[in-house]
C-alpha cells in the first residue's frame, strides 16, 4: 500500500515538530526512511495512515504488554473520562495504584507518582542526595534513564542512536558530579567508590539494560552491587522503567531476587498514558515533600485516567499464567529467530529475558555498551526494513528493545520468523 500519506505527514509534521517527531527514536533517522505515522492499534497489530498492518514488537516503547486497544482498559478509561479528566487533588484512584505497587515491588514501602520515568528517575536521585547529604552518582554507561540533564552522560536508546556521547546544552559542571562504569563490572563500582569516599550519593542503573539492546546482569552481579552499596551507605536505584512489570511481575528485583534501596518505574505502570513512579524505604522516601524537604511537584501527577489506565493493566497482569504465557511466546520468537540465523550463517548474538529481547549482528558475545557497539547497524537497518516491509515493525534501532505482548498469538510468532527467515537470507547476499 506504499507510505505516500506518512511521507506528506512527516513533510508537515518537521514545519511544526523539531525533526517531525515528538521524540528523537521516533524519526527513523538511523534507519534512514520515513518514519511510519500511524493511525491505530489493535492487539498485536499496528495500522499505519497508509492503511498498511504491522505486528508490533516496539509496544510504543514497552508500556502495551496486554496488545493495543486491550478492551478493559479502553473501557475503564472511558467511564473513568466521564466523571472528569484531573482534579489537582486526590483520589482513591491513586492510593488504589500505589499499593498495588507497593504490594508488587519488594523495593517499594511507598511511592510517589509522577508523568514519565524521566520525572521518576531525576526524583529519585535528588532524594538520594537530600537523604545522604552526598552530591554525586555512579551510572552505568549504555544505560539510559531519560533525559535528565546528568544522566546524559555515556546514556543509551536515543543517545547511542545518534552516536552522541552526551547531549548538548547540558553545562560541565552538571555532568561533574556523575561517574560513569561499565555494566557487569562490579570492580569498576569498587575502584569509583575507592576514590570518592563518602561522597557518592546513589548508584542508579537498569538491572537489565534495555537501552542498549537487551544486556542481563552476569550472575552475583546486582548482588554484589547490593552489597557493595550497602557498605558505603550508597542509595542502591534499579531503573525499572522498562522491566518492572515486564520481566516479572515484580520487576527485574524479584526475577533476580536482590531488593535495592529505591526503584523507579514508568511503561507499564500506566497501561499505555503518562504515567511514571519512584519509591523505595519508608525512611527514604519520608525525605519527599511535604513531609521532608526534598521538592518534587507535578500538576498531572496521578492523572485519574492514566491511573485508571495503569490500574487495569496491573490487574490484568496479575492474572494466573500471565508470565508463562509472555514467556512461552518469547521464547519461541527467540528460538525461531536464532535457528534463521544460524541457518543462513548470519553472526549474531541473541539476548533475551523474559518477553524483551533483542538480537545484535554481531560475532561478540554482548555482556555491556562496549560489546553492543561492536554491532553492525548497517546490517541491523537492513533486518529493519525487511521486516517492516513483510508487515513486522520492531525497533528502529539497534539500540533499543523488542517486546512481546500478550495479545502476540503463535501465529504471529510464525509469521515474524518467517519474515526474519527471508530477512536474513536477503541480508546474508547483501553482506556476503
Ligand atoms: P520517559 O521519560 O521516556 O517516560 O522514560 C525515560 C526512561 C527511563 N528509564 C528507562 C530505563 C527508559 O528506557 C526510559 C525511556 N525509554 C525510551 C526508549 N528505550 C523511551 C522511548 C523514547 O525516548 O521515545
Amino acid at each position: 500500500m506504499g507510505n505516500s500519506k506518512s511521507v506528506a505527514a512527516w513533510q508537515k509534521s518537521q514545519q511544526f515538530i523539531p525533526g517531525g517527531v515528538n521524540s528523537p527514536v521516533r524519526n527513523f533517522s538511523k534507519v534512514a526512511g520515513t518514519p511510519r505515522f500511524m493511525e491505530r492499534g489493535q492487539g498485536s497489530k499496528v495500522y499505519d495512515i497508509d492503511g498498511n498492518a504491522y505486528i508490533d514488537y516496539l509496544a510504543s516503547w514497552g508500556p502495551l504488554i496486554l496488545g493495543h486497544a486491550h478492551p478493559s482498559v479502553v473501557e475503564e478509561i472511558t467511564h473513568t473520562a466521564r466523571s472528569g479528566t484531573s482534579f489537582g487533588a486526590p483520589t482513591t484512584r491513586e492510593t488504589e495504584l500505589a499499593e498495588t505497587i507497593v504490594n508488587a515491588v519488594p523495593s517499594i514501602e511507598q511511592v510517589r507518582l509522577v508523568n514519565s520515568g524521566t520525572e521518576a528517575t531525576m526524583s529519585a536521585i535528588r532524594v538520594a542526595r537530600g537523604y545522604t547529604g552526598r552530591n554525586k552518582i555512579v551510572k552505568i554507561d549504555g544505560c539510559y534513564h531519560g533525559h535528565v540533564d546528568y544522566l546524559l552522560a555515556k546514556a543509551g536508546s536515543g543517545v547511542a542512536t545518534f552516536g552522541l556521547s552526551d547531549s548538548g546544552g547540558v553545562p560541565e559542571d552538571f555532568a561533574r558530579n556523575t561517574l560513569t562504569v561499565p555494566f557487569n563490572n562490579a570492580d569498576a563500582v569498587r575502584e569509583t567508590i575507592e576514590a570518592n569516599p563518602d561522597e557518592i550519593a546513589g548508584l542508579i542503573l537498569e538491572p537489565v539494560m534495555g537501552n542498549m539492546g537487551i544486556i542481563p546482569p552476569r550472575d552475583g552481579y546486582l548482588q554484589e552491587l547490593r552489597d557493595i552499596t550497602a557498605a558505603h551507605g550508597i542509595v542502591l536505584i534499579f531503573d525499572e522503567v522498562i522491566t518492572g512489570f515486564r520481566v516479572a511481575y515484580g520487576g527485574a528485583q524479584s526475577y533476580y531476587n536482590v531488593t535495592p534501596d529505591m526503584s523507579c518505574l514508568g511503561k507499564i505502570i500506566g497501561g499505555g498514558l503518562p504515567v511514571g513512579a519512584y519509591g523505595g524505604k519508608r525512611e527514604i522516601m519520608r525525605c519527599v515533600a511535604p513531609e521532608g524537604d526534598v521538592y518534587q511537584a507535578g500538576t498531572l501527577s496521578g492523572n485519574p485516567l492514566a491511573v485508571t489506565a495503569g490500574i487495569t493493566t496491573l490487574k490484568c497482569l496479575a492474572e494466573p499464567g500471565v508470565y508463562e504465557q509472555l514467556e512461552n511466546r518469547a521464547a519461541a520468537l527467540a528460538a525461531g529467530l536464532a535457528e534463521a540465523t544460524q541457518k543462513h550463517g548470519i553472526n549474531a548474538w541473541h539476548s533475551r529475558v523474559g518477553s524483551m529481547l533483542m538480537l545484535y549482528f554481531t560475532p561478540e558475545t554482548v555482556t555491556d555498551a562496549d560489546g553492543a557497539r561492536t554491532a553492525d547497524t548497517e546490517r541491523y537497518r537492513h533486518y529493519f526494513w525487511g521486516l517492516l516491509e513483510r508487515g513486522v515493525y520492531i525497533a528502529p534501532s539497534q539500540f533499543e528493545a523488542g517486546f512481546v505482548s500478550l495479545a502476540h498469538s503463535e501465529e504471529d510468532i510464525d509469521t515474524t520468523v518467517n519474515a526474519a527467515t527471508q530477512v536474513f537470507s536477503v541480508v546474508r547476499k547483501a553482506f556476503g
